[in-house]
């Protein structure tokens, strides 16, 4: 189905804290990627996501500008890719209704991150967090988007917009909607606490040592990771000997994803290493893979005009690809105007 569209790659993320490693090992790098492969590329800071649980207004601007600083210093160029933020292209919410009439309350209640996030506190969650998906099926479908790179922990709201894709096609007997494929590739899909091998690393978790924020500096990158949890084994020699070592295994990920080396590779040079010699140089890795784009980051922030005119620039580009598609949709549903 995905022939007869432009191969076209979109994603997203919160602006709902400072960016993280897991952010850039899981999402940001891969976009790059893509950048530089044969696919137009639209990239999104989904500030109507992070607002789905309370955001300080103050630190909602704060964290869209450092995620544009941080897109642009990891190598995302706003003129070749199309980089905005959500709320500005007001047709993903007026698409995002017409998705919620089509995804089924079923649908929705099995999505593990709402379940995750709304934890206990279920009937005091917003609305806005349960439908959270639909507004993503609509963030990738207003632009046909074909492929969305993503780290794990969205396959599932990916699926689902393949289902609200489909579905949308068979009830109006089109063929108007791409069957959008996941892209989750790479040693780092999902990159773990450095406290606790079982949580994914989150902008938002309590703790601070948990994850390695991208704008830490040295000095507190190698000190979260010579505090990273770890087991009192040596490193093993293949990957096999990482199974059931939920936290060496982060690490060598870590390792992998940074060096752009295979969790084999890796370990053919660093097996049988304890972590007292392993984390000194997985801390030199990172401090040299993330000091410039951390260094980067600062700079641009310096210059939030500069940020804002590239943000209004890029969803200026975006509308003159979501306005066509939302009028047909519009159209195909029965609206008259
Ligand atoms: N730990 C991770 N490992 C690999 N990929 C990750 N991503 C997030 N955390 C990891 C990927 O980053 C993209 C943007 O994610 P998001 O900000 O939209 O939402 P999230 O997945 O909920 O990320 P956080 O950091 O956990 O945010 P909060 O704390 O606000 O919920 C996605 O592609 C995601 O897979």
């Amino acid at each position: 189905m995905a022939d007869q569209f432009t191969p076209r790659v979109f994603s997203g993320i919160q602006p709902s804290g400072g960016l993280t490693l897991g952010n850039y090992l899981g999402a940001i790098k891969r976009f790059v990627d893509m950048q530089a492969a044969e696919f137009e590329t639209i990239y999104c800071m989904v500030d109507l996501h992070a607002i789905t649980v309370w955001q300080e207004p103050a630190d909602l601007r704060k964290n869209t500008r450092e995620l544009c600083a941080g897109f642009i210093a990891s190598g995302i160029d706003p003129k070749q890719s199309i980089l905005f933020n959500q709320s500005q292209v007001p047709e993903h919410t007026q698409l995002a209704w017409i998705f919620n009439t089509v995804a089924r309350m079923g649908w929705l209640n099995r999505m593990t991150q709402f379940k995750d996030k709304a934890g206990k506190n279920r009937e005091n969650s917003s609305v806005g967090l349960f439908a959270y998906p639909a507004l993503m099926a609509a963030d990738i479908l207003i632009y046909h988007a074909t492929h969305v790179p993503v780290g794990d922990d969205q396959k599932q709201h990916v699926e689902l917009t393949r289902d609200i894709a489909a579905k949308f096609n068979h009830d109006y007997g089109v063929d108007f909607f791409p069957i959008t494929e996941p892209v989750i590739e790479g040693a780092a899909t999902r990159v773990m606490s450095l406290r606790d091998g079982s949580k994914k690393m989150s902008k938002s978790d309590a703790s601070d040592m948990s994850r390695i924020n991208m704008t830490d500096d040295a000095d507190a990158i190698a000190q979260k990771i010579r505090k990273a949890r770890t087991d009192p084994e040596a490193l093993p020699s293949e990957a096999e000997g990482l199974k059931d070592r939920a936290e060496a295994r982060n690490l060598v990920n870590i390792y992998a994803a940074l060096s752009d080396q295979s969790v084999d590779q890796v370990l053919s040079d660093v097996g049988g290493k304890q972590f007292s010699e392993f984390k000194p140089m997985l801390a030199d890795l990172a401090v040299t893979k993330l000091s410039p784009i951390s260094g980067e980051m600062a700079r641009l922030m310096d210059q939030p005009d500069e940020i804002d005119k590239i943000l209004a620039r890029g969803s200026e580009r975006a509308r003159e690809l979501a306005a066509p598609i939302l009028k047909k949709t519009y159209e195909i549903v029965g609206m008259v105007g």
